[in-house]
């Protein structure tokens, strides 16, 4: 039998809100129907972050449901589980679609361990929806472990369920500890309190189809074949410069051998400086003609003059394929005096503080503050 694993549509990107990357997403789908269709696919698995946002937009949910109904009429089997990015009551909705057709979406973490299994033939699926912190305190569990832990307890109670099966798989959309990282993920997500850690994924899964992090990569240290598939296109401009997989699995000799298969982009991310003194056209043409979304750097000295058709040229030459101007002034006197060394919440706060009390914050504010990052970060974090 063959599976296939895809992960992170986020169907409804936008670009500094103002770039649609749908025609990027129905560029990956067309290849995925292909792949199932050349490898006699049965199964697709769909790893979470199916739209970007919790209100999906018109055109992003007809996308959707055309590609569920086309691969349907293939006769596929599709298994679908909300992402951190997904909202649950949403995607309820489409639970509806398995009493007309093989389109089976798990919304939410299913309470009885037993709702979470898909069943075909040799084959059974557990099936992990992103476990939202409120949604894991419902599964009977003490109040004293972490999030990771409970979670870590939660796949062991859904590895149990799907012993008796020759093929056993766990679809998840989760953050695992050893994941490496693209860039669009926030690094305080990988807390420990947080992150699944790698060797507690259950080893009786013969593979884990995981989604959240867009990087592919299998993941380290685990007791199986643990894989994030990764996103379908370059999300965003930390994806630059990154291959999209999807994740073919062969079914046989009750192994599961696995097969990446590499995606085209319709658009290619690139970033590029521009430094004072440089040719502008000479730089910026060679891309006129390609395929790409590009984020330009100018440096700029503001007293130059000819700095707004600087701007302007920039913009003439990419037109739509421009992106995003970044201006970067040079300054003209030393007159720096900006100390701060990194810019995350946690350094611009104790900056912010000496700045205005003359001293750094207590400790315990700081270990407070960094905890409510922490927690926000992960509730809310982009990937
Ligand atoms: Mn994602």
């Amino acid at each position: 039998m063959r599976v296939l694993h895809i992960a992170d549509l986020h169907a409804g990107k936008r670009l500094y809100d103002r770039i649609s990357r749908n025609e990027d997403l129905l560029y990956a789908l067309e290849q995925v129907k292909g792949i199932c269709k050349e490898n006699g696919v049965e199964v697709l698995l769909i790893a979470g972050d199916i739209f970007d946002k919790k209100s999906p937009d018109f055109e992003s949910q007809g996308i959707l449901l055309e590609f569920l109904t086309e691969l349907n009429a293939m006769g596929l089997h599709i298994l679908l589980i909300a992402g951190n990015h997904d909202s649950y009551d949403f995607m309820r909705i489409y639970t509806n679609l398995r009493k007309l057709s093989n389109i089976h979406v798990f919304d939410r973490p299913a309470k009885n361990p037993a709702d979470a299994v898909f069943h075909y033939g040799p084959l059974k699926v557990a099936c992990l929806p992103y476990p939202d912190e409120r949604a894991l305190t419902h599964l009977k569990e003490d109040k004293e472990r972490s999030y990771a832990e409970k979670l870590s307890q939660y796949m062991r109670v859904l590895a149990r369920e799907v012993a008796d099966a020759p093929y056993r798989i766990m679809l998840a959309h989760l953050m695992v500890d050893k994941a490496k990282i693209a860039g669009s993920e926030l690094q305080s997500s990988v807390s420990p309190y947080y992150a699944v850690k790698a060797e507690t994924l259950p080893e009786e899964f013969q593979y884990v189809a995981l989604g959240h992090v867009h990087r592919p990569q299998r993941v380290e240290g685990a007791p199986t074949k643990a894989y994030y598939a990764g996103s379908l296109y370059q999300i965003d401009f930390s994806e630059r410069g990154t291959e999209k997989y999807v994740n073919l699995l062969i079914l046989e000799d009750h192994m599961v051998k696995v097969q990446p298969i590499k995606l085209d982009l319709k658009r290619e991310l690139l970033e590029i400086r521009l430094e004072e003194g440089q040719n502008i056209q000479e730089l910026l043409e060679p891309l006129a003609g390609r395929q790409v979304l590009v984020r330009v750097h100018l440096q700029v000295r503001l007293s130059d003059p000819s700095y707004s058709a600087k701007k302007e040229l920039v913009q003439s030459i990419l037109g739509e394929k421009l992106a995003r101007l970044e201006l970067e002034p040079i300054r003209e006197e030393e007159g720096s005096n900006g100390q701060i060394e990194s810019f995350d919440l946690l350094s611009l706060y104790r900056e912010f503080h000496r700045e205005k009390y003359g001293a750094l914050p207590l400790e315990k504010l700081e270990e407070l503050l960094a905890k409510l990052i922490d927690r926000v970060s992960h509730e809310t974090h982009k990937s």
